[in-house]
């Protein structure tokens, strides 16, 4: 018995160890970080580059108390003071809080005799107008000027004022030598704008739950490559994490009481995102992607063991829509809202036998009845004064029947945009070969290079593509590791929506892009956000 014992506890597992191949020993090795491609640090890295600009060769040392002035109708709003705080605190970094203090009474004695140690001590900010909406296609250009004695910022709106902060920040530096901030290559004439309005990530918090602060963290690293929306794939056929008042036990379909967003927690998020000129647009996606509705309410589903698409043929189904969605519209003010429509299989429907009475009383195919449930979503959504996102599947099933307001989302390959343009639709790319981030085999070259008017070539139906969007799908990333998934390839797509196309050419990919790049990861790194290393430069190969 004892040696049967020996055997079993011991000596079959030491057998097995020898025996078996062992993978976890192996994989888990860590891969072996290689130091990163030397990038020569003296040159100014921008990212994204700014449609125009102009430098000097002069160095000029920024005062670690430097003054923000305001002027204009719009210069005394807090979304610009915030953010010059914020700033303040990553250009001044290496000054230390007691230090800028000592500065401040130090230098308030200089300034009475009129003298100033360093060649820049304020930053002037106008913005022209006062009105703060954050609605689709806002103004966000601005000149950045910078010259012996003053920094300058102009722009129409705060939100220009926001991407001239992040620029200038991005042209400060810290001299270890001197212990001082500097601006090289000065003096400086940017003026920019960006080439797309539409600059979107994805987020999915359905497949795994995303804490409120790893979203705003996520929102705070989108600002710094100038995203402007964050599409919030919030639910899915997995879990419904948000609190809906009106049908208050939707969100029994969270994974757990703690993994939920409040109606508090969404507008948090709203908010935190439009104080770095992001929008949030929110998917509710059907009638698909939708199981987890009805561990709430069973009855959304078509029956036990059916449990998408949602019950077409009730009117309890679009009762809770419409409940859903005049809930968000207090929360969500952006004017575009995803409504999903994509991978709806509707074979049950045709199995179930109530939807199947109702799809014959009424005359449809399984096909019409997901036309007809898409249209009807998109109803409740324009009576809410949203414009209609549907993922491409809509357009392709059914593209006479969609609202003209429509904005069509490509996903499923390239090649899409250009005939949703041609019907006059508004069109997202975000071609998943490419620009979906869980294929983590997907090159930064790769991403970079992508195109979302490729295939367009009349200027009025270009004028329809509003721009990208990298998705971040979530059933292969969580907290641990989402940042270095989204981070540095989010950053190539950020530039592809920002840059002129001329400036952003396959043929700059290995001499000037690479070294920007690997410049605006590290700084990434050092404001507290964990990008990757850029990987596998195939670009270098890459013909022209
Ligand atoms: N979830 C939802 C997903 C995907 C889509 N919609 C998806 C499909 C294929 C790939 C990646 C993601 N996981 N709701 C498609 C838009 Cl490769």
């Amino acid at each position: 018995m004892l040696l049967h014992m020996f055997y079993f506890f011991f000596f079959i597992p030491c057998v097995l160890f020898v025996v078996l191949p062992q993978p976890l020993v192996v994989d888990g090795l860590r891969e072996i970080r290689t130091k990163q491609p030397h990038f020569d640090e003296s040159p100014t890295y921008l990212w994204p580059l700014p449609a125009e600009f102009t430098s000097g060769d002069e160095v000029f040392t920024v005062d670690p108390s430097l003054e923000l002035v305001v002027d204009g109708a719009g210069g005394a709003s807090d979304i610009v003071r915030e953010a010059f705080e914020r700033y303040r605190k990553i250009i001044f970094e290496h000054s230390g809080s007691d230090y800028v203090a000592g500065r401040f009474r130090f230098k308030r004695v200089l300034r009475e005799s009129i003298i100033s140690e360093y060649d820049v001590s304020q930053l002037k900010i106008t913005v022209h107008s006062d009105n703060e909406e954050l609605q689709f296609g806002v103004d966000e250009s601005y000149t950045l000027l910078v010259s012996a004695g003053e920094v300058t910022i102009e722009a129409n709106t705060v939100y220009g004022a926001l991407r001239g902060i992040e620029t200038f920040s991005q042209l400060c530096s810290f001299d270890y030598a001197t212990k001082t901030v500097q601006i090289h290559k000065a003096p400086w004439v940017i003026h920019d704008q960006p080439r797309f309005a539409y600059r979107g990530l994805m987020l999915d918090t359905a497949r795994h739950y995303l804490p409120v602060g790893v979203i705003k963290q996520i929102i705070d690293s989108m600002s710094y490559a100038k995203f402007n929306v964050l599409h919030w794939h919030i639910v899915d056929k997995e879990s419904f994490p948000l609190e809906v008042p009106s049908y208050p036990n939707l969100w029994n379909g969270s994974y757990s009481k703690s993994e939920r967003y409040t109606v508090e927690d969404a507008y948090e998020i709203v908010n935190f995102a439009k104080m770095r000129g992001i929008n949030v647009m929110a998917e509710v996606d059907v009638p698909g992607h939708s199981e987890s509705w009805g561990v709430g309410y069973p009855d959304l589903w078509p029956s036990p063991t059916c449990k998408e698409p949602l019950d077409v043929s009730k009117d309890f189904t679009f009762d809770v829509i419409s409940g859903i969605l005049t809930g968000l519209r207090q929360i969500f003010p952006f004017e575009l809202f995803h409504l999903g429509g994509d991978e709806v299989d509707t074979k049950c429907w045709s199995q179930t036998p109530h939807v199947q009475q109702w799809l014959q009383d009424n005359n449809l195919t399984p096909t019409d009845a997901y036309g007809y449930f898409v249209v009807k979503a998109q109803e409740i959504a324009l009576s809410e004064n949203w414009s209609p996102v549907n993922w491409q599947e809509a357009f392709q099933a059914f593209p006479y029947n969609l609202s003209p307001q429509t904005i069509v989302h490509n996903w499923v390959g390239p090649g899409l945009c250009p005939y949703a343009v041609a019907e006059g639709y508004r069109c997202i790319f975000s071609n998943q070969k490419v620009w979906y981030l869980d294929h983590v085999n997907v090159t930064w070259d790769e991403v970079y290079t992508a195109e979302p008017l490729e295939g367009i070539y009349d200027p009025s139906q270009q004028k329809l593509v509003i721009g990208g969007e990298v998705c971040m799908w979530g059933e292969h990333v969580d907290t641990s590791d989402i940042q270095q998934t989204i981070w540095p390839r989010a950053a190539a797509a950020a530039e592809r929506l920002w840059s002129p196309r001329e400036s952003t050419l396959k043929a700059n990919i290995a001499t000037t892009t690479l070294p920007r790049l690997l410049n605006f990861r590290c700084l990434l790194n050092r404001r507290g956000v964990a990008a990757a290393p850029v990987k596998n430069l195939q670009a270098r190969q890459a013909p022209d």
